[in-house]
């Protein structure tokens, strides 16, 4: 199968972009006056070569950024390499090579495999992370945040892989408690580390989403919301019997203060220990040891389970509510954590689900404060008797085991009873606050970024120690701190940095002084937060990216990329621009306008895997089939969202097309002076339909149906070609060019040597696409509609030109007509040629 000679074609034209340069970006500092775009695909990890995740997705990006060449503006559509990182640090432990030696070899050869695969890169603004010159720019943004108080350490849990030896953010940890990469199961570990203070951005992060709305993904916006997670609510103090200090705890139901009947801590929290060592109950005392122990060795996921079985002991103290003066247990229990609001509830099981299972399972009271049965519109407050309880016995949370967190109006809670659940929470928070013991409050889910990673092949922290253990930034004309070489140092995990054995590297002097070197590398996201802006400027030596050309191209205009990106790494870039927004040096706030997320490229119906023996190699079915049809099938199989079954789609077919479409260039007359009025009106109609829709069905990322009608014009052309005034025809030639041009997004090669068969030199990708001739493109058919006797009986699609005697003709074929008129007799027909006939009967 495939295109004869394919190979010599790809050869042939990668020689002539190779010497033209044709994907060059005009700078702004050239004084190109094009407007421009910004178009950018997710850049790849150097991690084996190249994949069919990364054909399908660098191929619908290069859509996109050939549309807008071909549309008069100045395009830059960079690539580079994340080539920081665990992946290759893994790959390289195993194989015994160096990660820098493995890891550039890999970059060659993804870069050969790109080149042929021939995405409209702008191939001079090549970068990869692990080159000191890029991460040297890492360290300068470390130092900026480190002065403005957003990069800090600290002492704390860390989930820890206990496989890869190595800290992993909240995000790589899966819902089952597994690591992301490795599969082991994550446990917590007390480490100091490095973070960046992204919760001080929570709110902005959040808010700036409505920005985005309607140019990203919803579902990626409703994952981003989600993982911010902002709770809004009320911190109530509750004094402690025989402690100076009050607990305070986070709510989000103030509402429901009367009925709460106990208050629970984290076990692993300061507070609990404290609160425990204050009873007078060795039992009680013990008892919570042998707890927190168990605790220890959870998850925060399984903590976080609802329906998992509850436990927890008794502090030995007790509580005050603010309101009302109960006494109130309290509980050490692992459904709460003590990372999150303040690490202690009120617990108010008539309304809380978790608070609901424990209360039943410890046999501690429930009371119900808002009854979900009463309407909730309309202001009238209805005050009902304290005590009574409206709500029917067969709802009773302590019998049913189902909290009511519904709506309602509040019960049993003396000067709040009648209101609805909003109004009641307005008015507790007031009361609490003219009493001075509560206030509103705000929760994020969102965690400080944890950077420090400790494994050597990434961008070293640059903060040194003096031999009292002080933080020194490295002075900023001392970066890069710069990744020693890998010889000698044991790269296996073991829980602290390798790069601790460079005892050289690590024993340094900053101004005189013996000081120490962090061991510890960045986590690579920080590498991929920013990389947008290097491109823009990616040889500066000077500086991280120069404002001039920041200010005429950023932010991207188009974001191209997987979902599995949806969190993570869209969330640290947009944080770090708003960071360098607030430092001045860039004048936006979010960082990519518009975002497609392509979908996976699967095989018959599951994620391709090795171990699953259903991997598809790239470099086979470009070998096989060419890289155009790869990358038109790529294009062609759906929308760019959904994923891709290979076992479903033929890029043999694809293979057959472009072969097709490359025997209608060679078919056309050979004179490019033909005068296109002269065509066959027909065929010019489809061309020109094409130039009208094509625009709005890229701009729509429609790319299948743009596919499916250059399809559809190419067969159209050929039977003119085979049938009609034949190949000399004018409208041919002008179907070919327009099949050539469109053509030139999907498949290069293929429209190059079109292009260059038409009689056009070189390259096709930068020639204008043709405007439609509005004249071809009113309709080719009007309704005509027939009646009998005045009454509309059919409505047919006809040519304007049609003749009144075929039209006649095509009433009385009209099976609705024949049905009306019956057996009466015909007396008279009226015939208005294109639009109507009417046929009276004798009644
Ligand atoms: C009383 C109450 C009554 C609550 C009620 C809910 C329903 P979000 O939306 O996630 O912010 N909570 C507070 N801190 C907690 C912690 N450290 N660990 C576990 N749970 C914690 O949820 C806030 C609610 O989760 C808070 O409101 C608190 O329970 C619980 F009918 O307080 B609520």
């Amino acid at each position: 199968p495939g295109v004869a000679g394919f190979s010599e074609v790809q050869d042939k034209w990668q020689r002539v972009w190779e010497e033209t340069k044709p994907f060059a970006t005009a700078t702004a500092a050239s004084g190109d006056s094009r407007p421009r775009k910004y178009i950018l695909d997710m850049f790849p990890y150097p991690s084996g070569d190249l994949h069919m995740g990364h054909a399908e997705a660098y191929a619908l990006g290069d859509v996109i950024a050939r549309y807008w060449r071909q549309q008069g503006f100045n395009v830059l559509h960079p690539i580079g390499w994340d080539s920081f990182g665990l992946p290759a640090e893994n790959a390289a432990i195993k194989r015994g090579v160096d990660p820098r030696e493995w890891t550039y070899a890999n970059i060659a050869q993804q870069r050969e495999s790109m080149r042929r695969y021939a995405p409209s890169f702008d191939w001079d603004r090549v970068l990869h992370t692990s080159d000191p010159e890029y991460y040297k720019w890492n360290q300068w943004l470390f130092l900026k945040m480190y002065e403005r108080g957003l990069a800090y350490r600290k002492d704390s849990w860390v989930n820890w892989d206990p496989v890869d030896q190595t800290v992993l953010a909240n995000e790589q940890v899966l819902p089952d408690g597994t690591s992301e990469r490795s599969g082991a199961i994550v446990v917590k570990k007390k480490l100091t580390q490095w973070y960046l203070r992204i919760t001080a951005y929570a709110d902005r992060l959040l808010d700036d989403l409505n920005q985005l709305e309607g140019s990203w993904p919803s579902k990626v916006i409703a994952m981003q919301r989600n993982w911010i997670g902002r709770s809004t609510g009320a911190d109530i103090d509750f004094a402690v019997e025989g402690r100076t200090e009050p607990v305070t705890v986070y709510t989000t139901r103030p509402d429901t203060l009367y009925g709460a009947t106990f208050m629970v801590v984290a076990p692993d929290s300061d507070l609990a220990a404290e609160l425990v060592a204050g009873s007078d109950d060795a039992e009680i005392r013990e008892r919570f040891q042998d707890y927190l122990q168990r605790v220890q060795k959870s998850t925060e996921i399984e903590r976080l389970t609802v329906d998992r079985e509850k436990t927890g002991v008794f502090t030995g103290r007790y509580a005050i509510n603010p309101l009302n003066g109960e006494r109130l247990p309290i509980w050490a229990a692992d459904y709460v954590l003590s990372d999150y609001g303040q690490g202690a509830i009120m617990a108010v099981p008539a309304h809380d689900q978790r608070d609901l299972d424990f209360a039943r399972a410890f046999d501690l009271p429930v009371r119900v404060v808002v009854d979900t049965t009463q309407p909730v519109t309309g202001a009238i407050r209805i005050i009902p008797e304290d005590g009574e309880l409206p709500v029917l016995d067969e709802m009773d949370p302590g019998t049913t085991g189902v909290a009511l967190s519904g709506e309602g109006r509040l019960i049993n809670s003396g000067q709040f009873n009648g209101f609805s659940k909003v109004n009641a929470i307005a008015r507790v928070i007031a009361h609490l606050e003219a009493q001075g013991v509560g206030r509103k409050a705000k929760n994020y889910r969102l965690r400080d970024w944890l950077i420090s990673r400790q494994r050597y092949w990434g961008t070293p922290i640059p903060i040194v120690y003096d031999e009292d253990g002080n933080e020194i930034p490295v002075p900023e004309d001392q970066l890069p701190v710069a990744l020693p070489p890998s010889e000698g140092l044991d790269l296996k995990p073991k829980g602290t940095s390798p790069l601790g054995g460079a005892t050289e590297w690590v024993q340094t002097e900053i101004d005189g002084k013996p000081v120490r070197r962090d061991t510890d590398t960045m986590d690579t996201f920080v590498d991929s937060s920013w990389y947008f802006l290097r491109f823009l400027s990616p040889n500066d030596p000077d500086k991280a990216f120069d404002p001039s050309e920041v200010d005429k191209w950023a932010p991207v205009d188009q974001y191209v990329g997987g979902v599995t990106h949806a969190i993570l790494h869209l969330l640290y870039a947009r944080f770090i621009t708003k960071v360098l927004f607030d430092m001045g040096y860039v004048n936006f706030t979010e960082p990519f306008t518009a975002l497609l997320n392509q979908g996976m490229v699967l095989m018959d119906g599951s994620a391709m895997s090795k171990s699953k023996g259903n991997l598809v190699r790239l470099s086979d079915q470009l070998d096989e089939f060419g890289v155009d049809a790869v990358r038109l099938t790529m294009a062609f199989a759906g929308p760019p969202e959904d994923d891709i079954d290979w076992a479903d789609v033929s890029p043999a077919g694809s293979a057959k097309f472009l072969a097709r479409a490359l025997r209608v260039a060679r078919d056309v007359d050979s004179s490019p002076d033909v005068v296109w009025k002269n065509g066959d009106d027909r065929l010019r109609r489809q061309t020109h339909r094409l130039w009208a829709d094509a625009p709005g069905l890229i701009e729509a990322f429609k790319f299948n149906v743009l596919v499916a009608r250059i399809m559809e014009l190419t067969n159209a052309t050929r039977k003119v070609i085979d049938s009609g005034a034949g190949p000399t025809d004018p409208a041919v030639r002008e179907a070919a060019e327009a099949i050539a041009l469109t053509l030139s997004l999907f498949t290069p090669y293929t429209a190059e040597e079109m292009w260059e068969i038409l009689g056009y030199p070189p390259s096709v990708a930068l020639y204008g696409w043709r405007k439609p001739d509005p004249t071809l493109l009113v309709d080719e058919s009007v309704t005509a509609i027939m009646q009998v006797d005045g009454k509309v009986r059919d409505r047919l699609e006809v040519s304007p030109k049609i003749g009144g005697e075929e039209l006649e003709k095509l009433a009385r074929a009209s099976v609705a007509v024949t049905r009306s008129i019956g057996d009466r007799e015909v007396v008279n027909v009226i015939v208005r040629a294109p639009r109507l006939v009417n046929i009276a009967t004798k009644p």
